[in-house]
């Protein structure tokens, strides 16, 4: 069944922006250096005015921020370095005054080893009610527990080392995807599979508009848990196979929808996160007619700049690749699944540094590229805070500098292993994702608005020039280009609907395509030269003099057959059909 264009239910979603608050790094409103609910409130009119439609906020639940808040240890509460339930409520009703919508990030692979249920599970023995909550496992046949590769079988957790950890008291491992301190739960046992919906109808009748679904395709493992292969220069084996997609992850997104969402009287969105997802899959977790999930994010196109030794290995990207693997997406989900459209979150390098270029004289051209080619594709787009300011990396030197716990443990263990300090800094310095986390620059002044105390990590010391509050006045700005694209999602329907077809798709430098709605009888031809070069291009018939919709640099060039576009540049031009 394809997505209905008409079915208000369905098609709300196909014309929101969805905008990412990561708290810790939004607003800090008591100075005690990191952001909190009541700072998020503070800048709500900031958001209104930008135009989206849906705020997600990453994890605010009480937790000991092993992994900032995505270990949670109650889900029904507000962690006090955030705030409270009332402050929770204010805001959710000042988001709802604002004809917004508020998702909650819901993490429920794993909780954290804080978590009562954990505690309970851990200690209450393999003979305890909860032991089953989790997954334990005794050591591998023939060694002696807690001992080196003991372990119940081979996997490398995403956070260095193995996951597994050993709890002396039984004498039987945990399971943790991520860091000892995230316990995944089994959802193999239906009374975690009650608690956790019933969780998220405690927030659904409190008024959240929906949810962002941490790593919801792992949340099936594969009976008996099988080694994984051990790649070349890896520690561990590779468990990705007999967890990603696991063998009943269809059935308990569809038990979840008919538990929690079916027959809902708001109009909710939900979004699963799914690394390692392929088309094929996608499109079925998305098939409106299937009921599990609205959209999901997948991770092959930020996966296109990453070498054979994993994620901190960095290659220079191709734009080819990119083009291949976008368009693959664009046509794949078709008219039956529906895409979500991202460069940024909070995992992920700022894409003004990775994809474009963040040189002086090219960053605010190329951070309009990117987001003029991303808000164009046929999907929900999402803006990562600071992404519409065009915020940079940060200028990380020390390992002191980073805080995030993968960077951490991979630094640890790749030193302890040997490797070249300097080295393994770089590749964090490229792919860390503190990166993403450095506050928000709203001003020119200390801390760039963000607190007046001291900050958890710091500010990026290019928030002098790169700022809200300088971008706001600034009708040419980053900002003010996001804002029109936003405007455009809202109110092109070739924009939210039109098919998409990828031109040149060999061309190294150019990224173009076309997206044509018959309905509207209108056709948008979208341009981007991705370098800091001319680039000339041969267009298809009938695109020349027609009206540009959106540039980034002054479009007082009219649109020849054979035409050069300048450094960075990106326009969207529009024909009635
Ligand atoms: O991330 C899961 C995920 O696959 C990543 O993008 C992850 O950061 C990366 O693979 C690590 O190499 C989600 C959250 O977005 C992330 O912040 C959490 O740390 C993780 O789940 C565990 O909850």
């Amino acid at each position: 069944m394809p997505v209905n264009e008409n079915d208000p239910a369905r098609s709300w979603w196909s014309k929101a922006v969805v905008y990412q608050i990561y708290p810790r790094s939004f607003a800090d409103s008591n100075g005690d250096g990191v952001g909190d609910l009541r700072g998020v409130i503070e800048r709500l009119d900031y958001l209104s005015t930008l135009g989206v439609d849906v705020l997600w906020l990453s994890p605010v639940y009480p937790s000991p921020h092993d992994d900032n808040g995505y270990d949670i240890s109650d889900y029904q509460d507000i962690d006090p370095l955030f705030g409270t339930l009332a402050d929770f409520d204010e805001l959710l009703a000042a988001v709802h005054d604002r004809g917004m919508k508020l998702v909650m990030d819901l993490v429920v692979n794993h909780t954290s080893d804080e978590h009562p249920w954990f505690t309970a599970s851990r200690d209450g023995g393999p003979a305890g009610s909860k032991r089953d909550w989790y997954i334990w496992r005794p050591a591998r046949d023939g060694m002696e527990p807690g001992t080196p590769g003991a372990e119940p079988n081979n996997w490398g957790s995403f956070f260095s080392g193995p996951t597994w950890s050993y709890d002396e008291a039984s004498g039987e491992y945990y399971l943790h995807l991520f860091s000892r301190k995230q316990p995944d739960l089994n959802w193999e046992n239906p009374e975690v599979r009650q608690a956790v919906f019933a969780m998220m109808r405690w927030w659904l009748d409190r008024g959240v508009d929906g949810f962002r679904m941490d790593v919801v395709n792992l949340i099936s493992k594969a009976p008996g848990l099988p080694d994984g292969v051990v790649h070349e220069g890896s520690l561990h084996g590779d468990g990705s196979p007999h967890y990603i997609c696991g063998p009943r992850i269809h059935e308990y997104l569809a038990e979840m929808h008919r538990e929690v969402f079916a027959d809902h009287p708001r109009p909710l969105l939900t979004v699963g996160e799914m690394p390692g997802v392929t088309v094929e899959q996608a499109r079925l977790f998305t098939d409106p007619s299937r009921r599990e999930l609205d959209m999901v994010f997948q991770f092959e196109h930020v996966g296109l700049d990453q070498g054979p030794g994993g994620k901190f290995d960095v290659r220079p990207l191709r734009l080819t690749d990119l083009k291949a693997s976008l368009g693959r997406w664009q046509t794949g989900l078709g008219d039956t699944g529906w895409n979500s459209l991202y460069w940024n979150n909070h995992d992920q390098p700022r894409v003004v540094s990775r994809f474009g270029d963040d040189s002086p004289a090219h960053r605010d051209r190329s951070a309009k590229l990117l987001a003029t080619v991303l808000h164009l594709h046929r999907g929900t787009p999402y803006i990562y805070q600071g992404e519409e300011l065009g915020m940079a990396n940060a200028p990380f030197d020390a390992i002191e500098d980073f805080r995030d716990i993968e960077s951490l443990n991979h630094f640890r263990q790749r030193t302890a292993l040997g490797a070249d300090p300097e080295s393994v800094l770089a590749g964090l310095r490229h792919r860390g994702r503190d990166n993403a986390r450095t506050p928000v620059q709203w001003d020119a002044t200390h801390h760039a608005g963000f607190t007046t105390g001291t900050p958890w990590i710091a500010v990026n010391p290019d928030h002098t020039h790169v700022n809200a509050a300088a971008q706001a006045a600034d009708p040419d700005s980053v900002l003010h280009h996001y804002r029109r694209l936003i405007e455009l999602r809202h109110t092109e329907p070739a924009v939210t609907h039109g098919d998409f077809h990828m031109l040149h798709p060999d061309d190294e430098q150019l990224y173009a395509f076309t997206r044509r709605h018959a309905d509207s009888r209108t056709e948008l031809l979208v341009l981007a030269n991705f370098g800091g070069t001319a680039h000339t291009v041969e267009l298809p018939e009938g695109w020349e003099d027609t009206d540009t919709l959106i540039a980034n640099v002054s479009s007082d060039v009219p649109l020849r057959r054979t035409h050069t576009l300048r450094p960075w540049e990106a326009r969207v031009q529009r024909r009635v059909l």
